[in-house]
């Protein structure tokens, strides 16, 4: 990565955090009966496909390709907004909202399709704002600060 690309990286920290941690959410119905401790520990076990109590890139990245592939029913290697946010009931408003945002933030070149490149891509830069020590590995208390005291805006009511 150039210096150039770090820095817009550095720029793109804090909205990427918000619509990422907004966007958890979403992911699955139960999350919204849980706390915000909660819905950050599922996140993180799920994908920790080795048990070890760290995340690496790699282990993030192939989980949200496995989700992909799910959402791309016809097998495309891309999705629009509406297919990425299908699951939501039109009622929750909030929730689909919050999906376009994040689908918005993976959506680098604005062409309304995001793709497994788009997503890896994205998935890295949050990877990158995790790693507070620069070790290749998000455990989970750099998870837990990285979505902020109390999981605060990754708490917010619908
Ligand atoms: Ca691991
Ligand atoms: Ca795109
Ligand atoms: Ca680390």
């Amino acid at each position: 990565m150039d210096r150039q690309m770090k820095g817009d990286a550095m720029r793109r920290q804090l909205p990427i955090a918000l619509t990422f941690a907004m966007a958890l959410s979403v992911v699955l119905p139960a999350f919204a009966e849980m706390s915000a401790r909660e819905r950050a520990n599922l996140w993180f076990q799920q994908r920790d496909q080795s048990g070890d109590g760290f995340l690496t890139v790699e282990e993030v990245v192939l989980y949200e390709f496995k989700l992909f592939e799910r959402m791309d029913s016809r097998g495309e290697g891309k999705l629009s907004e509406a297919e990425y946010c299908i699951d939501i009931p039109a009622e929750l408003t909030v929730n689909i909202n919050r999906c376009r945002l994040h689908f918005a933030a993976i959506d680098t070149n604005d062409d309304d399709y995001i793709t497994p490149d788009e997503i890896a891509t994205y998935l890295r830069l949050v990877f990158q704002a995790a790693d507070q020590n620069g070790d290749g590995k998000v455990s989970l208390g750099e998870w837990a600060a990285f979505l902020g005291p109390q999981g605060e805006f990754y708490n917010r009511p619908d």
